[in-house]
């Protein structure tokens, strides 16, 4: 045991060693990390825990023969990651019994090589011979690390005393794993352990050993405890076992004495209860202790993993006792004990500042892991203050732990985290409190402030159920590109650029208020700026130089961009074409706002007149037709911004030709419009203000310009700071352009090259040149954002002419209209194909009309087609006919002509690609999906997006072979592994996109295959910062399967054809039962019939794998609740800390999760295995629980002493009445008034409580004085009401036709609570009401009761249990049926 003095006098650290922590800088300008924390975080290298956690590679396998097999092993062609013999022979299974697969991986793929042991003459025998020459191969092969062995444990000692014998001499082996079959729930054989021991006695390589399911007798353990006596190499140990206090005791005895063992550096015990081994298998708070003391001594050790081994608050306060002298444990895992705040608060403890001595008593503590305990929302604030000055901890990861947490807590937490420099691990997953718009928001923000958060978990909570997890994750993406050794010692500054965005309809007086704008600067500066001259100024204002054949007017093609300085702020303006051909590009320029926090602007202009009649004159546009114009590029602007608190994008309104209505006042009738629009915009964008003026008046747009400059200024004051460095790499890089004015763009070793003579780019001396690299790119990117070039990662090049780019060639190329003055020939065909030539000539022709002063008509050099092509593939602006063919022609998505007319009107026939022929339709699965916009008055898809997704899909399957990918105007169809795909388009209003798939693979592979490579895809695409819509979050819905057997036109695929999956969710579990029939409103066309889906089929495998799992919650909730015993005097004592609702924490950790991350093939039986495990449970539990809960009634509601004695019959609920019984409403909810209810009372049998049909009832009159005293009553029968209502529909009985869906929701607590501003009480917590309450209900219901006819009025009765036949003291009201069933039985006397 450790002793307490022991570890408390080692406890007060000396001041030399603690480091003296001290906060972080308040406002840091400079991103840096404070030096202490530097220095502790330089020894601690994370780069391990990104890869842990990282999603797979994309596996490739197949299958080989055993010789394939074991050549492969000589002379592996990848590295080996590892060797997996699976030996089970007495599975009968054919596929799952006996196989050795190699997992090899190079950067980019893992790819399995699997061997079955199969054919005809296979027998025990020769299955043995096989794992013998796998064993001898793998021995002698110096490829191998890492060895998984599973098999059965009645066969495990033969093959693996073979294979200890084997690696007694290898010294390359340095993982080793053996596990028994899990399916068998049995122990591997002791023999088998023992081999293992022994073979540690010799061996030198082995630096790793996993046991999975071990039961640790004293003389098991003893063994082991030999074993790591004597060997020195052996690094990690996991034990998933039975294993007691005891045997720990012993196990870890190496660890003390005269030549303890210090070099073991991970340790994991995963409790585990094993069939035939007595007791639980958990070492408890005791072990905990033992390990205390351990890490008392110990200078090795620095991972601890303790899972499920039954340790609450007073084993965690030993191993915090422990941690505040140790000095080398960096990972504390307690996931799977009742540990709670209690626990909690003693680890923070341990890295918590002392805030008098501004120390903090341990500094090398890295992770907390608990998942899948229970810690209230009272951890919050511990947790927070801690974050506030703790700068060592990495991660924290409280899956399912912390479920309870409100929005309240979630925000507490992200509060503390601003300044935190040194957390890089958050997971949060499960957790209710993250919900709703302001988390939502706060996250997007903090993701930019604090860069050094790499990982989020939100997974199973609110915010990641509707889909926002997407754009979450694409800003932690970009977080952890960046080394956090980038930005070490770089300054920074305010920025002094900023770009404003001119957007509007065609001929709104965009271009026509830049040039005023422009030529207004000209001359403000040109007295002073002696160079401009008056050809140069011309040159200005007219830079426009392509215009549409058989037009009058000019109108802009793409986006011409256009500097001007004021007051030492450089303003590029972005000119954007109102003309919608190319508007796929624009939103590839527009910032994600808050992506960066880049400097911008946008000014949205309107014409805001029609001219009327022919004479010349001209009236206001009418109030419908400029809310539309305006709505549109509110839109577009918001669906490119990500939510967020402080940085939403600012946008100023202006009407133009206010010249024409010289005596309206026109302020005044804008006025309510814009307000309207502004309020119902306010939380995406920032309307600032809005103007009149003549757009051609360099004095009408003078106001509009000083608060536009003004807005600018304050801007830029807001946004993060930029580096130092880009200020000084602008000034060479001008230098370059000047020397360089032919060439657009700019290669990135040129940029390098700049970058160098730049003091703070420049690479140091030993330096990492990867960290170089970063830094060019750090400064290339906010170069980008300030609008001076063009930066895409990836590329080698960059542009440093936007203008050309946006304008000259982007323009050009998404010009639909064949007749541009510099082609003769249409540049792109009907199906958005057009070839590299035509490329080149739009490239020549740029050059030719380059409007650089200083470039008089020579050639433009550097740049090549294929850099444009690069370009566009990268901006998923096209895709190449060919990939890697230089040669051929390329697809530009964006320029699709216009669909068919009968696409347009929504009745584009549709067929499937391939044609199974032999198939009968009946065999192969139809499934439909469809990805529409969440909030489409806000947002939409814009119009590029689509064509961009159809190059990123194309992208994605541009390898498979026969993927027959092919596109039209809104539609794509493709094969991919066996899957037909059509998907269809339906935008900008509806912003749908349908997937429909006609698959010959089962249910799980089909669903798997879709939501891996088209449905995830889609939304992370769409959440990605450039290419996406980060403002819109796509919604998934299911489609009616019998829309995709019939292949329906889109139009009939009505809203009412879909339901969206979340919902569907939602009814199922409202519904209380699992064979749930989601039934569809009829289409159109359809004339009768009741069509009917069941839930599990339209959810799918995966989806009804999360609804059984949060069924399964709820019961487990109702079930900690109703098995809770009352008991006065056990609150508050530390005997025991769970709280009262704490889940039992065990579980789930049986026989559901597995021991073997499994290969994946077997991925889709262990899905269908949990699926059938959880249905088992659910039965299992809602039979129980019914009556359970019946017998308990006083455990979860707190009834007036009276009324438990029964005197009166007491379980009430209320009704509206009605002349039906279908017309009866129950009342949820009471106020004060001249009106009356009905009163009705449930049979309290203790078998089922029930309500009783056809009751008569009495009447309650709704005065203030009964309507305050009958609300607990109303109170606790809805709350049994609402469990009845969660349990199963069995028990709810005839409850849940008095009331409507969305009632029954809100009762079972099963909406997503966005806003906390329901005045309806939330009867699934606990209620509570005060003595002064509680008598005032029992005296009312008592006096209401007086000298009624029970019987008639209520069909109730009043008994008495008997106990073998003799009276109790249980009395109970119960109704006619029960009476005399109980009375034929002998159960009850009547009284
Ligand atoms: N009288 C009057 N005419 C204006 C005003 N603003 C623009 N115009 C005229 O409207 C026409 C179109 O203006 P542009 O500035 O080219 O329109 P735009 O918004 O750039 O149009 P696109 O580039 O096609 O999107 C031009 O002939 C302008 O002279 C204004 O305030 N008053
Ligand atoms: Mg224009």
């Amino acid at each position: 045991m450790c002793t307490p003095p022991a570890c408390g006098t080692s406890m007060g650290l000396s001041p030399t060693t603690s480091d003296g922590y001290v906060l972080p800088p308040p406002a840091p300008t400079t991103l840096s990390l404070p030096p202490k924390a530097q220095s502790a975080l330089a020894m601690y290298n994370p780069m391990p825990l990104i890869e842990k956690e990282s999603g797979p590679k994309p596996q490739k396998y197949s299958e080989v023969d055993i010789d394939g097999l074991l050549r492969a092993l000589k002379n592996p062609p990848e590295k080996i990651v590892d060797l997996y013999i699976h030996y089970c022979p007495r599975i009968k299974s054919d596929s799952d019994n006996c196989s050795v697969s190699l997992t090899l991986a190079d950067d980019k793929f893992v790819r399995r090589l699997l061997y079955r042991f199969a054919g005809p003459d296979r027998s025990e025998y020769t299955d043995h011979q096989i794992c013998s020459r796998v064993i001898t191969a793998l021995v002698s092969s110096p490829a191998v690390s890492s060895v998984t062995l599973e098999i059965d444990y009645v066969q495990s000692d033969v093959i693996v005393a073979e294979l200890c014998t084997a690696l007694q001499k290898n010294r390359t082996l340095q993982r080793l794993s053996v596990y028994s079959d899990n399916r068998f729930q049995q122990p591997l054989n002791s023999e088998c352990v023992k081999h293992i021991a022994e073979m540690f006695l010799v061996n030198t390589g082995i630096r790793e050993l996993q046991l999975g399911l071990v039961d640790i007798t004293l003389q098991v353990a003893d063994n082991l405890a030999l074993a790591l006596r004597r060997n020195r190499f052996l690094r990690g140990l996991t034990l998933y076992a039975r294993i007691d206090a005891d045997a720990l005791a012993v196990l870890t005895k190496p660890f003390s004495g005269s030549e303890p063992n210090q070099t073991l550096q991970k340790l994991e015990i995963k409790g585990f209860k094993c069939l035939g081994a007595r007791g639980d298998g958990q070492i408890g708070n005791k072990g905990a202790e033992n390990i205390a003391n351990v890490l008392c001594r110990n200078s090795s050790l620095e991972e601890i993993a303790l899972k499920n081994c039954e340790i609450d608050y007073v084993g965690v306060q030993a191993l915090a006792l422990a941690l505040m002298s140790n000095k080398n444990l960096k990972v504390l895992d307690l996931s799977y004990n009742p540990v709670d705040v209690e626990g909690l608060k003693e680890i923070v403890k341990t890295i918590t500042m002392d805030p008098a001595t501004k120390e903090q008593p341990n500094t090398t503590f890295r992770e907390i892991i608990i998942r899948h305990s229970f810690i209230s929302r009272a951890g919050a604030p511990i947790l927070a203050n801690m974050l506030a000055t703790n700068n060592t901890l990495v991660r924290l990861d409280l899956q399912f732990s912390v479920r309870s947490w409100q929005i309240k807590d979630v925000l507490a937490l992200l509060h503390s985290l601003k300044r935190n420099q040194s957390l890089r691990f958050l997971d949060l997953r499960g957790c209710d409190g993250v919900a709703g718009e302001k988390v939502l928001a706060t996250i997007l923000d903090l993701l930019v402030t604090n860069p050094w958060l790499e990982q989020l978990g939100v997974e199973g909570t609110p915010l990641s159920r509707k889909g926002h997890d997407a754009v979450i994750k694409a800003q932690l993406r970009r977080n952890a590109e960046k080394f956090m050794e980038v930005f070490k010692g770089m300054g920074t500054v305010t920025p002094t650029a900023a770009r404003v965005f001119l957007c509007g309809i065609p001929f709104a007086g965009k271009t026509t208020f830049r040039k005023t704008m422009v030529y207004s600067n000209i001359k403000r500066t040109s007295s002073s700026v002696r160079l401009k001259t008056s050809a140069a100024c011309k040159e200005a204002i007219s830079n426009s130089k392509i215009f549409k054949a058989g037009r009058k007017e000019s109108q802009t093609v793409g986006i011409e961009v256009q500097v001007i300085v004021e007051d030492n702020v450089q303003i590029s303006i972005w000119d954007l074409a109102g003309h919608e051909e190319f508007h796929a590009f624009h939103d590839l320029v527009v910032p994600n706002l808050s992506s960066q926090g880049s400097a911008c602007t946008f000014v949205l202009l309107c014409d805001m007149s029609v001219p009327q009649g022919k004479g010349g004159k001209y009236e206001l546009k009418d109030e419908k037709v400029v809310d539309h114009e305006l709505r549109y590029w509110l839109r577009f602007i918001a669906s490119n911004t990500r939510q967020s608190v402080h940085m939403l994008p600012n946008v100023t309104v202006i009407f133009t030709h206010s010249d024409k209505f010289p005596k309206t006042d026109l302020i005044a009738h804008f006025k309510p419009q814009v307000e309207k629009l502004r309020v119902q915009f306010s939380k995406v964008i920032n309307i600032t203000e809005f103007h009149v003026a003549d757009a051609r008046s360099r004095k009408s747009i003078e106001p509009v310009q000083k608060a536009m400059q003004k807005r600018i200024v304050s801007i830029l004051d807001r946004v993060p700071k930029v580096f130092d460095a880009c200020s000084q790499l602008q000034t060479k890089l001008n230098e370059w352009k000047n020397q360089h004015p032919d060439k657009p763009l700019i290669k990135w070793s040129d940029f390098s090259l700049l970058c160098s003579k730049v003091p703070a780019l420049k690479r140091l001396q030993g330096q990492d040149s990867k960290v170089a690299e970063e830094r060019q790119k750090a400064v290339a990117r906010a170069m980008h954002d300030a609008g001076e070039l063009l930066f895409f990662d990836g590329l080698d090049f960059m542009v440093v002419d936007p203008n050309w780019f946006c304008h000259e060639i982007m323009g050009r190329i998404l010009s639909l209209d064949s007749t541009l003055l510099v082609l003769k020939h249409p540049l792109i065909d009907e199906h958005g194909f057009t070839k590299r030539e035509h490329l080149k000539k739009v490239l020549e022709a740029s050059f030719c009309k380059n409007k650089n002063p200083l470039f008089k008509g020579r050639k433009v050099r550097g740049v090549i087609p294929e850099d444009l092509v690069q370009l566009m593939v990268k901006l998923n602006l096209c895709f190449e006919q060919n990939p890697g063919d230089k040669t051929s022609g390329i697809y530009i998505p964006a320029s699709l002509s216009n669909p068919s007319e009968a696409a347009a009107r929504g009745e584009r026939p549709l067929s499937w690609a391939n044609g199974y022929d032999q198939v009968s339709d009946d065999e192969l699965l139809h499934v439909g999906w469809r990805l529409k916009c969440e909030n489409p008055e806000l947002t939409t898809l814009t119009l590029g997006f689509f064509p961009r997704l159809q190059v990123f899909l194309q992208k994605k399957f541009s390898g498979v072979q026969d993927a027959r990918y092919t596109i039209e105007k809104n539609f794509i169809s493709f094969v991919f592994s066996g899957l037909e795909f059509l998907i269809e388009y339906n935008g900008p209003e509806e912003c749908q996109v349908d997937i429909l798939v006609r698959s010959s693979k089962d249910t799980v592979e089909t669903w798997a295959t879709v939501e891996e490579n088209v449905l995830k895809p889609t939304r992370e695409f769409c959440a990605s910062p450039t290419e996406g819509c980060q403002g819109v979050v796509l919604i998934e819905e299911i489609m009616r399967p019998q829309c995709v057997r019939e292949l329906w036109v889109r139009k009939k695929r009505t809203k009412d054809q879909c339901i969206g999956v979340e919902d569907l969710k939602l009814k199922v579990m409202a519904s209380g039962k699992l064979d749930y029939e989601y039934i569809w409103k009829k289409s159109m066309a359809e004339s009768h019939g009741l069509k009917a889906n069941s839930a599990e089929v339209l959810l799918g495998p995966a989806h009804w794998e999360d609804v059984l799992s949060r069924f399964l919650d709820t019961l487990e909730k109702i079930d900690s609740e109703v098995s809770r015993r009352r008991s006065p005097d056990s609150t508050g004592t530390h005997s025991s800390p769970l709280s009262p609702l704490t889940p039992p924490p065990s579980r789930r950790v049986g026989r559901t999760v597995s021991l073997l991350p499994r290969p994946s093939e077997m991925a889709s039986q262990l899905l269908e295995s949990r699926i059938a495990d959880r249905s088992v449970e659910i039965n299992a539990l809602q039979k129980k629980l019914f009556p359970s809960l019946s017998r308990n009634i006083d455990s979860v509601i707190d009834l007036p002493f009276l009324l438990q004695d029964g005197k009166v019959p007491h379980l009430v609920y209320l009704s509206t009445g009605g002349d039906s019984v279908n017309s009866e409403r129950l009342v949820t909810k009471l106020t004060p008034g001249s009106y009356s209810r009905k009163f009705h009372l449930m049979c309290e049998h203790r078998d089922g409580i029930h309500m009783i049909e056809h009751q008569v009832g009495g009447i309650m009159r709704c005065d203030e004085k009964s309507v305050r005293s009958v609300r607990p009553h109303m109170l606790w029968g809805l709350k049994l009401i609402s469990m009845l209502l969660r349990i199963s529909e069995l028990a709810a009985g005839g409850f849940p036709t008095m009331l409507t869906e969305a009632e029954r929701m809100r009762l079972m607590g099963i909406v997503a609570d966005d806003d906390d501003n329901d005045e309806r009480p939330d009867v699934t917590g606990r209620l509570s009401f005060t003595p002064e309450e509680m008598m005032a209900a029992e005296d009312w219901l008592i006096h209401y009761m007086k000298g009624k006819n029970i019987p008639a009025l209520f069909g109730l009765h009043k008994v008495c249990y008997l106990d073998n036949g003799l009276p109790s003291k249980h009395v109970a009201w119960i109704c006619d049926k029960h009476m005399h069933f109980c009375l034929n039985h002998g159960l009850v006397d009547v009284l």
